[in-house]
């Protein structure tokens, strides 16, 4: 058993800030952690954009505070994230994240998992790292 306190991980390697300053992503189980997935807690920050679009993994997504919209790109369509919602790229879905009134807490699974090298690339895509 392993026992992760978020407030060991910041300050280390784990805890990684988008170049744009959109987002920090504080990486609780990473692929080295050997659970199959990747566990992350995501700060987006209020009233940012972020080009997203996972072509080689599906991620999910947990909303526990704050608020927030993601845009589909395929279809134009607009949903609220708030307290409660998740949402599933379960098809690679390209997409905006919008940052609301007040910063975002969500919490991301990966699968596969990140290894904690991958940077979002100019399309918003995280390159498949194999070990
Ligand atoms: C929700 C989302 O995908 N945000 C970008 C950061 C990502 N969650 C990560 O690398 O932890």
């Amino acid at each position: 058993m392993e026992i992760i306190d978020i407030e060991k991980i910041k300050g280390t390697d784990r805890e990684v800030e988008a170049e744009g300053g959109q987002w920090i992503s504080r990486r609780m189980l990473l692929k080295k952690d050997g659970m199959g997935f990747s566990m992350h807690e995501t700060i987006i920050k209020a009233g940012t954009k972020t080009h997203i679009h996972y072509q080689n993994h599906l991620e999910a997504v947990y909303c526990v505070a704050g608020n927030g919209k993601i845009e589909d790109l395929d279809t134009g369509e607009v949903h609220e994230i708030h307290d409660g919602i998740l949402y599933s790229l379960n098809n690679h879905d390209e997409h905006y994240l919008y940052g609301g009134t007040e910063d975002m807490r969500l919490i991301c699974v990966f699968n596969p998992p990140i290894t904690g090298r991958e940077h979002h690339d100019e399309n918003g895509v995280y390159p498949l790292i194999e070990d």
